[in-house]
């Protein structure tokens, strides 16, 4: 997975956007992100991370343009919008790639995660993320929630700076 400063320059979010600065895996940790690469021959891998982080639950999601026909444009858009979760989620690309960008903390900066097959993040409740597909609009990924699927996004505003998991998060990281 590589991870880099994102360009801030408009335009089409499936492209790189890359503005050249790459962020570290330290850096990463110490906004709370973690990620791995886990072959996806090796997936039985998976079934230990979820078991050690007690995970419950899992889905296969397919982003395509086929697979989601009249919702793609809507979907696309509300996985695009800053947003939060209330529990800690793990992502693993099982095909394709995508980018989930996060933010840095306290700059507000946008770091865009670039994931391929084999690339597992966790996201810790309460970061500020969004995603998008690149340019070759497909990604088929598992999402493990620890308890009962909260994919809810809770998009970025006023309320979410007081959420509690948000306000965890941030004591988290300090
Ligand atoms: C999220 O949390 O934003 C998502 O799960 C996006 C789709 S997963 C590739
Ligand atoms: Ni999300």
């Amino acid at each position: 997975m590589r991870a880099f400063y994102f360009d801030n320059i408009p335009g089409d979010q499936r492209l790189l956007h890359d503005s050249g600065n790459l962020v570290s895996d330290d850096l990463l940790k110490s906004i709370g992100l973690l990620h791995w690469h886990i072959p996806t021959s090796q997936q039985n891998q998976i079934d230990t991370i979820a078991e050690e982080r007690n995970y419950k639950n899992r889905d296969t999601i397919t982003i395509t343009k086929e697979g989601l026909g009249a919702l793609y444009e809507a979907k696309l858009k509300s996985f695009y919008e800053e947003h939060m979760h209330e529990d800690e989620e793990i992502r693993y690309i099982l095909e394709g790639s995508g980018f989930f960008d996060v933010r840095e903390h306290p700059t507000d900066s946008w770091i865009r995660c670039q994931l391929d097959a084999g690339d597992l993040l966790v996201l810790p409740a309460g970061i500020y993320h969004r995603f998008t597909l690149d340019e070759n609009n497909m990604i088929k990924a598992l999402r493990l929630f620890k308890d009962e699927p909260k994919w809810t996004p809770i998009n970025r505003g006023d309320l979410t700076d007081v959420n509690p998991y948000r306000v965890d998060y941030l004591k988290s990281i300090a």
